[in-house]
């Protein structure tokens, strides 16, 4: 049996972020499918008994370890791994400000714009996507504004920060109804640069369950 297993499915950019450096550590994983848009498994009082009582994918277990929330997996496996790790106080502190202010502000609306988009219903009204798409705009014009300056968002390497940026960000445009990297090309141009890591896939490449079956 592999040395890790990731609750997941292929929509979840929460989980893609899991999956993705689960890959590029080099790591022994494996995906565990979870059926979320028939089954709600991640709903049932087994699931929140047994595996995450937060009722949420990615759930990363490591032998007797389960751990939940991307951004505390992606800590654990940096610390690991040694890799895409922060340095020091300053390093680490900086990381945690972006990985809040993503899983809040970045992917925390691009997540819920996409599925609302695709999947929910009814679908919500009109008013819902423009509130939404606002922040959106707003939040991402930030990130991209940071990746002027530099090409990540710590500075001139990759870290867990980033990991937790590529969360939606790699789901074809057509799921969002507009272009993230034509309207932000800072944030374009970084994606080439995390496509260009070793072991980089696409979230649709990487964990189960595309296409949808209906
Ligand atoms: N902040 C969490 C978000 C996890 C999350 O919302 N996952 C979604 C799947 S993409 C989920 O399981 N939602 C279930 C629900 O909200 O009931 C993380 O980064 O892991």
């Amino acid at each position: 049996m592999p040395e890790y297993q990731l609750y997941c499915f292929a929509q979840s950019g929460n989980a893609y972020r899991a999956a993705l450096m689960l890959n590029l550590i080099g790591a022994d994983w494996e995906p565990v499918w979870i059926d979320f848009f028939k089954g709600l498994v991640q709903r049932t009082p087994e699931y929140r008994e047994k595996i995450n009582e937060m009722g949420e994918a990615p759930v990363l277990v490591h032998g007797e370890k389960k751990l939940s929330q991307s951004g505390v997996i992606l800590t654990y496996l940096a610390r690991k791994s040694g890799k895409f790790l922060p340095q020091g106080e300053d390093e680490e502190l900086e990381v945690l400000r972006w990985v809040l202010f993503d899983n809040q502000k970045v992917n925390g609306f691009l997540g819920p714009y996409r599925f609302i988009k695709n999947w929910a219903k009814p679908t919500p009204d009109k008013a819902v996507f423009e509130f939404l798409k606002a922040r959106i705009d707003n939040n991402l014009g930030i990130v991209n504004k940071r990746l002027q300056k530099v090409p990540f968002l710590l500075g001139e390497r990759p870290t867990i920060a980033d990991i937790s940026l590529a969360g939606y960000l790699f789901y074809p445009a057509e799921e969002f109804g507009f272009d993230i990297g034509a309207d932000h090309p800072a944030i374009s141009a970084w994606r080439e640069r995390i496509r260009a890591l070793p072991g980089w896939k696409h979230p649709y490449d990487l964990m189960p369950g595309h296409p949808l079956v209906p």
